[in-house]
């Protein structure tokens, strides 16, 4: 009977963002939603000491980009230290959020191979990587965000569409992969640590976060006997796409809510216990700060105010992040005592009220847009974002993103020109 190796997966820590969900601690002057993200990771390393693990995977994401502030990064690195401190084998996996797309520009992440931390292994590349554990050696591969030009040069993809490029990507990653599928040591345990949308994948926030930005796996190419698990990482809503469990292919999902697109996702880690050929996993949660979102229409009550606190009474606000959306008519405004609206929300942790005038919303708020005015859906578009001070700054990666569905054939998520450092969110909320 051989030991099991234990191991803590976790993923998408995006520490660093939603700070307008947040507020200025006064006692330590940060954010109060980046000590929510330490918070939680804390909890993570916690308990990967105090069990002890015996290696921990990290799916990638660790920053909302590659550039963050120093005290980020510093409390990020804080709570990693821990591991390096317990002598517990990490491996830091890179993400699309870790890579910095302004050329060959490297990984938040790489800092930690520069400084030889101990025991921390930095998965930028298509490798794999033997680490002794104290309970017997494991072989993990890493396979870090690609992106077209990882495996693709320029002239290779000139003139295809987005759905062509996909399909030549994956024909280009079949053969490094089965490379080192070929090479692993069948005596041991191997996990394939990934970070990637697999086509199966229920998308949850991401779909929102980050984009489409990348190419989509067949789960056939992770559905393999030779691996005993397969370690996931980009989908921010916990899920195993594979119930059959021959391997578990998991997202533990993101520690923290990143937006509002996750307040009904659970939030945690995952723990597991492997020897070659018999795994088992669990979903450890996490106590994530809660969001709650409070949609009234009051525009057909005779006591819209009433509704309204009425509505805000009903929810579990306390703690939690809440965004309150009311729907009214103009002529209702002066029914409405923000006053009393502010102080039925105070036991939140932070609140956005945004009222929405029923008349307003029946008639189109741009002109140019209006009934009557023919527009293609570009130009449509660019109306539409250069009334979007907000949406200024990826306007053209919106636009380009748009242009790329217009013409290819099917959703394509694959964006057109990578070295775009920005992040285009392909989902549009248009009134959001
Ligand atoms: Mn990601």
């Amino acid at each position: 009977m051989t030991k099991a190796i234990a191991i803590l997966h976790l993923s998408d820590i995006h520490m660093g963002s939603g700070f307008s969900h947040g507020r200025i601690n006064p006692k330590t002057g940060l954010n109060t939603r980046l000590e929510d993200f330490v918070n939680t990771l804390s909890q993570c390393i916690d308990r990967a000491i105090n069990q002890p693990v015996d290696l921990v995977l990290f799916g990638g994401d660790a920053f909302p980009d590659a550039t963050p502030p120093p005290y980020v990064q510093e409390a990020f690195a804080c709570q990693f230290r821990r591991l390096a401190d317990a002598k517990i084998p990490t491996v830091l996996l890179v993400g699309n959020h870790d890579q910095h797309s302004q050329g060959n520009g490297g990984a938040s992440l790489s800092i930690y191979r520069t400084l030889a931390v101990p025991g921390f292994i930095v998965g930028d590349s298509i490798k794999t990587h033997r680490i002794a554990t104290r309970n017997g050696e494991i072989q993990v591969i890493t396979l870090p965000w690609l992106t077209r030009s990882t495996l693709l040069t320029r002239p290779e993809t000139e003139g295809l569409s987005l759905a062509e490029v996909n399909d030549l990507l994956i024909k280009k990653l079949e053969p490094v992969l089965e490379a080192e599928i070929r090479q692993l040591d069948r005596t041991i345990p191997t996990v394939l640590l990934g970070h990637l949308m697999v086509d199966r994948a229920n998308l949850g926030a991401e779909r929102f976060l980050a984009v489409g930005k990348g190419f989509t796996i067949p789960i056939s190419l992770l559905i393999r006997p030779e691996f005993d698990y397969v370690a996931l990482g980009h989908v921010h809503k916990h899920q195993n796409l594979n119930p059959s469990n021959d391997p578990p292919i998991i997202y533990p999902g993101s520690i923290e809510r990143v937006d509002f697109s996750e307040e009904k996702e659970e939030k945690g880690y995952v723990s597991i216990e492997i020897a070659k050929g018999k795994v088992t996993w669990e979903f450890c949660p996490l106590p994530a700060r809660p969001f709650c979102t409070i949609e009234v229409d009051a525009s057909e009550k005779d006591d819209p105010q009433a509704a309204i606190l009425n509505a805000i009474a009903k929810k579990k606000i306390e703690n939690a992040v809440v965004r309150l959306i009311y729907k009214i008519r103009s002529e209702q405004l002066d029914a409405i005592d923000n006053g009393a609206i502010q102080e039925a929300l105070k036991s939140a942790h932070s609140y956005t009220i945004r009222p929405e005038l029923v008349s307003q919303l029946a008639r189109p708020r741009l002109p140019e847009l209006g009934v009557g005015t023919s527009l293609d859906p570009i130009e449509a578009l660019k109306t539409y974002l250069t009334s979007r001070d907000d949406l200024k700054d990826i306007m053209p990666d919106l636009l380009e993103a748009a242009q790329s569905l217009l013409d290819s054939d099917r959703d394509s998520w694959l964006e057109t020109e990578e070295e775009k450092g920005t992040k285009t969110q392909l989902t549009l909320e248009i009134g959001e």
